[in-house]
């Protein structure tokens, strides 16, 4: 818990686990404010049960250093039951399955996303800034015809690190996964959707986690693919389609941001008991719709930052958040969007204005 009020949130690091990251516990318990790790069990593929023993290993290693591990990011959901596929039945006891063994070490928010073939996509991991820093940048026009050419680059620049969502193995049938969504329009997907999350809800209420979709990102559709997830409306229509307290949001604010026409702060507002998972990410506009990633702080991008801080606390928000992706600075040498310095400035702009708003409140 940060600050000494009553209310209030819950600061996360996303650590990729030993042997997969550039980070150690060690230097995350140096951040202040951290209580959890934002973990997954990333060798494992959409679809299989995540054991006992293996989640376990994480809770073990974790406890060592005192951190919680109440959310896990992402718990990924098979093609088949996006698809609507034969086995989709068979998948989702599995996720349910899933679902009971992390209760058992006290996982709380599971996140998820429901995007087709493709996580997040951007044409440069490691775009210049003016500062001497790199970041993650989407430019419209390279979103190139040929997704595989894409896909190729990604998996080439990502240098010896795994990226969830972009598994070698998965992309390497890269034809026979478009062809999988092939008959699944944009009214398809929110039908398995549904779908899946009532089928889930039962077990969710049984262990007591929350399920919070991830928004796509970028939020529209990409080479055909329909995107589901991408503003406020859709929000409203996932939240009201299965509406149960355990049917929760991943808010995040890059994903969503990364469309001027989102105003963050005013989703926040409206849906802030359904948000169980917050990621603080910023994202600066060009007029010809590309983007670029920038620091946390409010004037270096686009999103509002401040006044999405300002929502949070006036909701009263006392669920997990976590600073989203970094640029990659001083010469670190990490993971995409993943390194130790510049989230760790993210946390600490975020926690710095949360204290002076507790502070304003006299809280504390
Ligand atoms: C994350 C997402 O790195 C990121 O942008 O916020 O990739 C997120 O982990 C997944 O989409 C959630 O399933
Ligand atoms: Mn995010």
């Amino acid at each position: 818990m940060i600050g000494s009020g009553d209310i209030s949130m819950k600061m996360g690091f996303r650590w990729y686990g030993s042997g997969n990251d550039s980070i150690s516990l060690a230097d995350i318990r140096q951040i202040p404010g951290v209580s959890e790790i934002v973990w997954a069990l990333h060798h494992k593929q959409a679809g299989e049960v995540w054991e006992r023993d293996e989640i376990r290993a994480v809770s073990d290693e974790l406890s060592r250093y005192g951190f919680g591990m109440s959310v896990v990011e992402s718990v990924n959901v098979h093609d088949d039951i996006k698809t609507a596929g034969a086995d989709r039945d068979r998948y989702i006891e599995n996720y349910r399955q899933t679902l009971k063994n992390l209760a058992a070490f006290g996982v709380k928010v599971v996140c998820y996303n429901f995007m087709p073939v493709f996580d997040w996509t951007r044409t440069d991991l490691f775009h210049p800034l003016p500062d001497g820093s790199t970041a993650l940048y989407y430019e419209k026009s390279r979103i190139r015809q040929d997704p595989a050419e894409m896909a190729e680059y990604i998996l080439s620049e990502t240098k010896g690190f795994t990226m969830p969502g972009w598994e070698p193995e998965r992309l390497a049938d890269l034809s026979g996964l478009f062809a999988l969504y092939r008959d699944t329009d944009k009214e398809a997907l929110w039908a398995n959707l549904k779908y899946f999350l009532e089928a889930l809800m039962p077990t969710c209420h049984e262990c007591d986690i929350k399920m919070a979709i991830h928004p796509d990102d970028p939020p529209w559709d990409i080479f055909g693919l329909p995107r589901l997830i991408v503003d406020g409306a859709a929000v409203d229509r996932l939240l009201s389609a299965v509406d149960d307290p355990y049917n929760c949001l991943t808010l995040c604010s890059g994903s969503l941001g990364a469309d001027p026409a989102n105003n963050v702060s005013e989703i926040v507002r409206r849906h802030c008991d359904r948000i169980a998972f917050a990621h603080i990410r910023n994202v600066k506009h060009f007029d010809n719709g590309d983007f670029s990633e920038t620091s946390h702080r409010d004037c270096d991008g686009d999103v509002g930052i401040l006044e999405i801080i300002r929502a949070y606390h006036d909701c009263g928000f006392d669920g997990y958040i976590r600073p989203d992706h970094g640029r990659h600075i001083w010469g670190e040498k990490c993971r995409p969007g993943y390194g130790l310095y510049d989230r760790a400035l993210g946390i600490m702009y975020i926690l710095g204005a949360w204290d002076m708003l507790d502070r304003l409140e006299g809280r504390h």
